[in-house]
């Protein structure tokens, strides 16, 4: 019913081959746009109904990263608002393909202003540790490098995935010195380190910031060791929902990303559990560097109610 490229994109974010919350959300957006591109019928029910459902799908691959749904709402809501005041399938198709540009346009602009601002905030001399691969985070970073500041980068590896490869490969293109440790040494490595930046993949409405598993345990040793703690994020992480009581689901992935199956097998009173994230309480976080301005954690949940408040409805337009 779909083209193989929209079954390629829920496959690739649900098996991680698309990753990293901004990443998802400009992928599955791109994935609404071609499924509407290959709709062929003038009946505007039936259009609906077909982005309706796929934007469903896209939805249900990976349930934390909050920018995945908030890409699909920003357009979806708008082809809704047309198909509401009477438009046709060609003018529903110009408003999805007009929003969806806007949406990613908008997603890569805020992660160059949050490198922008982020490093206004780090000094010449800094030695940063980063967790996970986060584009906003390593933004920062790498801004701050290009402005002439010679610093360096403690990277975690990341288990069970190894997202922190992925983040020195980038580091080490750019030129910018960068130590791997394994996650547990974090504590260990956190007096060598004066910054922290890490990513988001959703903030909720008391500024908590839900990234990557071993986040909030950065954000522990860094508080005990008075290591400014920054969460480089763009707007559209934070999460709606909260604001409706609802609590951000954490994702438990595949208990064969932690063991292979064949050693888990011997034993039969063995349990592996595999939380993908944990949530940081906004206590922990010194600021939040969004492509709006740098906020306490406190305050950023107000801004963002304040700005979109009103377009966001409890009802999903997948749901509607
Ligand atoms: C990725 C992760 C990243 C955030 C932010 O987890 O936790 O820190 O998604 O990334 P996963 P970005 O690898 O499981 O998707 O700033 O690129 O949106």
């Amino acid at each position: 019913m779909y083209p193989d490229k929209f079954y390629s994109v829920v496959e690739g974010i649900r098996t991680m081959k698309i990753r990293g919350a901004g990443r998802i959300a400009r992928e599955a957006v791109k994935a609404l746009k071609l499924v509407s591109e290959n709709i062929d019928l003038e009946d505007r029910d039936k259009y609906i109904s077909i982005l309706r459902d796929a934007a469903k799908k896209l939805v249900d691959t990976r349930p934390t990263a909050v920018s995945l749904p908030n890409g699909l709402r920003y357009v979806l809501n708008r082809v809704l608002q047309s198909y509401e005041s009477g438009a046709s399938v060609e003018e529903m198709k110009s408003v999805l393909v007009e929003s969806a540009d806007n949406f990613i346009k908008s997603s890569l602009q805020a992660i160059k202003k949050i490198g922008k601002y982020g490093a206004g905030r780090i000094e010449d001399g800094d030695i940063i540790m980063t967790h996970c691969n986060s584009q906003s985070a390593l933004s920062v970073i790498v801004n701050a490098y290009r402005m002439g500041k010679n610093i360096r980068v403690y990277a975690t590896e990341t288990r069970p995935r190894f997202q922190g490869r992925i983040t020195v490969k980038v580091l080490n293109k750019e030129g910018i010195d960068v130590t791997m440790i394994v996650d547990s040494a974090m504590r260990y490595f956190i007096n060598k380190v004066n910054k922290v930046v890490v990513g988001a993949d959703a903030i909720a409405a008391n500024g908590a910031v839900v990234n990557k598993i071993g986040t909030s345990l950065l954000a522990l040793a860094a508080n005990e060791a008075r290591v400014p703690f920054m969460v480089a994020a763009e707007t559209y992480k934070f999460s709606p929902d909260t604001l409706f009581g609802k609590l951000i689901i954490i994702e438990e992935r595949d208990y064969r990303e932690v063991a292979p199956e064949s050693w888990v097998n011997k034993y039969k009173h063995l349990t592996i559990r595999n939380p993908a994230f944990d949530v940081t309480p906004p206590e922990y976080i010194d600021i939040l560097i969004t492509e709006i301005g740098v906020f306490s954690p406190s305050v950023f949940p107000l801004v963002v109610r304040e700005m979109f408040g009103s377009f966001y409805s409890e009802l999903e337009p997948w749901e509607k």
